[in-house]
């Protein structure tokens, strides 16, 4: 009951707000993209995971992640028509259609949608059927998290994503990590044969970056390129002279 009740406050106004963090292409040194991630006002230094995961088991899951891309997405025109916007949201919301739904009107050009596997999918083909409209008109699908065990290779086969997202646990000292950099490259090589981009994810240090770009990686994320920030710095990122 106590726990409904705070997942209700949370999704009131000025609840939670969403940071933007950028997505950057290594070689030309130029922003792409960026992840909307929520924080949640009232206590910020806990995981948005946990709150997503509160809301779900008092059957609020649907409402507050819609209610997170919804914020997101009204920030959008903020950034400039060549810079893309990528979402985390769960497949059990895509398959009910409230994905759809939130993004209708959405440039769906311009948006990205990364799902994992924290919640498995069991029905691939149906899942597939639910996203192909949003393709068609020029979405694209992300894997998150690959490599962590939550998105494992027929996961990432059955879905064909544009983007393969490399968990932070293996860019995590793939410089000097021999194990972890073999398992990398194996997501990388596998990523090159069946069509889809790499995107090295938490990316701290000059040497996982030069590690990373060493196997072949052209797109990364993380602390070391920019933190997730307000939308007001983002925009102020790609204003000229950028
Ligand atoms: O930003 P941070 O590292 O604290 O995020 C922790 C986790 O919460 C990540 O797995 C991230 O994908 C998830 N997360 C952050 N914002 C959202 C959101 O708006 N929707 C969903 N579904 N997950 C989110
Ligand atoms: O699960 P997902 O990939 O959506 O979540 C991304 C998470 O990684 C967010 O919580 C974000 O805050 C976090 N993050 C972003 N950059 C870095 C980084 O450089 N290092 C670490 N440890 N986490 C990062
Ligand atoms: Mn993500
Ligand atoms: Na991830």
């Amino acid at each position: 009951q106590a726990m409904a009740e705070r997942v209700t406050a949370m999704l009131g106004a000025g609840a939670f707000s969403v940071v933007y963090q950028p997505i950057f292409h290594l070689v030309e040194g130029r922003i792409l993209g960026f992840e909307a991630l929520t924080r949640f006002s009232a206590e910020p230094a806990r995981s948005p995971d946990v709150w997503f995961g509160e809301a779900a088991e008092v059957g609020l899951g649907e409402q507050l992640e819609m209610a997170a891309v919804g914020k997101a997405l009204a920030r959008l025109d903020r950034l400039p028509a060549g810079v893309y916007l990528s979402l985390n949201v769960s497949p059990t919301h895509l398959l009910s259609g409230a994905v759809a739904r939130s993004l209708e009107g959405a440039p769906l050009g311009r948006i990205v949608l990364e799902v994992t596997e924290h919640v498995p999918i069991t029905d691939y083909p149906r899942f597939m059927a639910a996203l192909e409209p949003l393709r068609r008109r020029g979405l694209r699908l992300a894997v998150d998290d690959a490599g962590a065990g939550y998105a494992s290779f027929s996961h990432i086969l059955q879905l064909g994503p544009d983007l393969i997202k490399l968990d932070v646990t293996l860019t995590r000292n793939v410089d000097a990590d021999r194990t972890r950099r073999s398992l990398a490259a194996a997501l990388i090589r596998f990523a090159e044969e069946t069509g889809s981009r790499i995107i090295a994810e938490g990316v701290e240090t000059v040497a996982e970056r030069d590690a990373l770009q060493g196997l072949g990686v052209d797109m990364a994320q993380g602390y070391l390129l920019g933190r997730p920030m307000p939308i007001a710095e983002a925009a102020a990122l790609l204003r000229p002279p950028y």
